[in-house]
């Protein structure tokens, strides 16, 4: 079971994916914030990066929909996410995957490939899930552990695993998403 806490961090999740707020987290989300991302990194259609991302989403997409769509609808409703959000955080072959998208999204994030996430890439990331620049430079500090001025891997992965698995309210990791 998701504890009180995992549970709102995972429905601020959906809300970030339901990319264009029917309620519902389907393939058009992912094409929608595949389109921002591509957008905000200038990538043009046709290119080998832009196809090689467009695999990766719908990759993830695939992923998604096998272990969450239990109605097979193509849909994933609220109640199907969070249920899908329990087995991800608490077990461990799921978790693999977890780690996967979560170097997924890193490389998505660190736009000049310097090992560290900015504020300027986080605001973008921000940005391409609608998300306020205020807000992303509010939660920017929090989220760069040791106060370098960069997010690097390493912190990366630890504030995913909070986002997962923590139930310390004082977790920085749970505001990777913002606020939930
Ligand atoms: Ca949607
Ligand atoms: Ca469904
Ligand atoms: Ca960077
Ligand atoms: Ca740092």
């Amino acid at each position: 079971m998701l504890t009180e806490l995992q549970a709102r961090k995972w429905t601020r999740l959906f809300h970030v994916y339901d990319a264009n707020g029917n309620g519902v987290v389907e393939k058009d989300d992912y094409e929608e914030i595949f389109q921002n991302v591509v957008a905000s990194r200038n990538l043009i259609s046709g290119t080998p990066e832009y196809d090689r991302l467009y695999a990766e989403f719908m990759s993830d997409w695939e992923e998604l929909r096998k272990d969450a769509d239990k109605n097979n609808n193509g849909k994933i409703e609220l109640s199907e996410w969070l249920e899908h959000g329990d087995r991800r955080s608490n077990n461990t072959e799921m978790y693999q995957t977890v780690l996967d998208l979560a170097s997924h999204i890193f490389e998505l994030l660190d736009l000049n490939g310097d090992g560290a996430i900015s504020l300027e890439e986080y605001k973008t990331f921000y940005r391409s899930w609608r998300l306020s620049e205020e807000l992303a430079a509010e939660i920017f500090p929090k989220l760069d552990l040791d106060d370098d001025g960069g997010i690097s891997k390493k912190e990366f992965m630890v504030l995913i695993w909070q986002f997962h698995h923590s139930d310390d309210p004082d977790a920085p990791g749970n505001l990777f998403f913002g606020p939930y």
